[in-house]
């Protein structure tokens, strides 16, 4: 047993979590060491050369003796229920009355002077995380974004002493493990099935993105998925929908012969003005003006960002239409719900002439909800990856299905059986880490198979 000082912290996870917990914690000269589950990981050199001296254990945690840790901080993608962490369930520490295991954002709550925006979802938090900076920043605040998307929270502290407000993408690792966010604004955008290997089911997975309502002064949620609403009353809540605005809601409306994004009766910006593509933006969109309204950010300058912000890379990204088809990377579709909202955006006008790229790590998610859109969409489904298995047997019946070792191998066939008018979209509906270091590497090589097609330079 290694025995962790009485009064040090421990730093859980090498990755860019960990080092920025690490950098953290030496700036306020708060003594700690670190642990990784891995033998071997990655990220021991770069940790050793920034802190020198520090102890760094690798290996199981059940090999440290925590009876006298002060303070046990997890990097988001480590389980609290790893073993060797059992024992610090319900305990608290004697100076703060805080848990002792707590993860990132517990500590960047400590420290923040400026008001928090927290976005969480299964989908679309990086979208509006974007959206909500790139307003407060059009509108001359001074706004640190990060957390799950980018910047790791505590690096922001960092940078920001002056910062006017913090919008934060909120993952449910990192909810989990934060005792209460404070939130000025918090959106809760939609819930469907993902992580359930970490969580289990997705009643503890929606448990997890709760937390992110504790102690918020505004909820932003949507109206057309109950699951978002808040089980304690928030003070002030807006809801956003799809269909026509009820009351005071965030929707969408017939105005003038188009469709318009709707505060209640208030027409504040034809749809069409938008360069983000299908309905799923629209509501991202709607989300983004509900936390920047309750902030007091100028519609003006709401309303500029939306007619200019053109999506995120590998989110619905139109790579090249080669021989009249079009090649789309929704590479970030990484769970059932993100590529049923990627066929549905695009399904309408491809009936039977949608070929879907699909496979990877599924997470223990089911993926019978992809069969009857894509049986009516569909032309062909191409499989891949370590859950391509589960995926046909989820989908047999409904569409033509085509097993490849790899994605490479799924773009030879797609240009195979692609007509013109058709589209290839890659929105696999999985975590790439069986073949890819993570989504934008998978959406990299999709883009460059595709610009080789294409006769582009890749
Ligand atoms: N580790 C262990 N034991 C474990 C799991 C991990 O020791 O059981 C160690 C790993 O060996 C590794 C380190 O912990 O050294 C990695 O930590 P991590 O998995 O928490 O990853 P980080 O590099 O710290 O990145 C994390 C987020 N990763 C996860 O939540 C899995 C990043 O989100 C986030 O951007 C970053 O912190 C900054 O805050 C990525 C992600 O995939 C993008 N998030 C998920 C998602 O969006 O679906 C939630
Ligand atoms: P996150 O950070 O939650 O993963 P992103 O903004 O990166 O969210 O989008 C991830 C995926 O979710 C993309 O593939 C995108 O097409 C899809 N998506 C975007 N908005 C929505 C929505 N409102 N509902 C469902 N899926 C969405």
């Amino acid at each position: 047993m290694v025995k962790v000082p009485k009064g040090t912290t421990l730093v859980v996870g090498l990755g860019v979590s960990g080092r920025a917990i690490c950098r953290h914690l030496e700036q306020r000269d708060v003594p700690f060491m670190v642990a990784d589950t891995r033998l071997a990981p990655p990220g021991v050199a770069d940790v050793r050369a920034a802190h020198p001296g520090i102890d760094i254990h690798c290996g199981p945690l059940a090999e440290l003796d925590l009876s006298e840790v002060e303070e046990v901080v997890l990097s988001p993608g480590v389980d609290p229920l790893t073993p060797g962490l059992e024992g610090l369930a319900g305990r608290t520490r004697e100076a703060t009355g805080e848990p002792v295991l707590v993860g990132e954002i517990a500590l960047f709550v400590r420290e923040a002077r400026a008001p928090i925006a927290g976005i969480t979802g299964s989908n679309a938090k990086s979208t509006v995380t974007t959206l909500v900076g790139e307003m407060a920043r059009e509108a001359g605040w001074r706004v640190a974004v990060g957390g799950n998307l980018g910047t790791p929270a505590l690096d922001l502290l960092a940078g920001a002493d002056d910062a006017e407000l913090f919008v934060l993408e909120l993952s449910s690792f990192q909810l989990e493990t934060t005792p209460r966010l404070g939130a000025e604004t918090a959106a809760f955008l939609n819930l469907s099935e993902d992580h359930l290997d970490r969580h289990g089911d997705i009643s503890a997975y929606r448990d997890a993105k709760q937390a992110i309502f504790r102690g918020a002064r505004h909820a932003v949620v949507n109206a057309d998925d109950p699951m978002t609403w808040p089980d304690a009353p928030v003070p002030a809540l807006d809801r956003f929908t799809t269909r026509t605005p009820a009351g005071n809601e965030w929707g969408i409306g017939e105005c003038a012969g188009g469709d318009w994004l709707m505060r209640g009766s208030e027409a504040l910006l034809p749809t069409d003005e938008m360069p983000l593509p299908g309905r799923h933006n629209q509501a991202n969109a709607l989300a983004a003006l509900a936390m920047g309204h309750h902030l007091a950010l100028p519609l003006s300058a709401m309303l500029a960002v939306l007619r200019r912000f053109p999506g995120l890379p590998h989110r619905g990204e139109l790579v090249a239409e080669v021989a009249g088809v079009r090649w789309i990377n929704d590479s970030k579709g990484t769970n059932v719900g993100a590529t049923l909202a990627a066929i549905e955006g695009l399904g309408p006008t491809l009936e039977g002439r949608l070929i879907l790229l699909a496979g990877g790590v599924g997470k223990g998610a089911d993926f019978h909800p992809l069969a009857a859109p894509l049986a009516h969409y569909g032309r062909e489904a191409i499989l891949f990856g370590r859950d391509a298995g589960r995926l046909e047997d989820a989908l047999a019946g409904h569409l033509p299905l085509t097993p490849v070792a790899d994605l490479a191998a799924a773009v030879v066939r797609a240009v195979e059986i692609a007509a013109p008018g058709d589209c290839v979209l890659l929105s696999p509906a999985c975590a790439s880490l069986d073949q890819f270091s993570d989504y934008q590497a998978r959406g990299e090589a999709f883009r460059q198979a595709v610009r080789r097609l294409a006769g582009e330079a890749p």
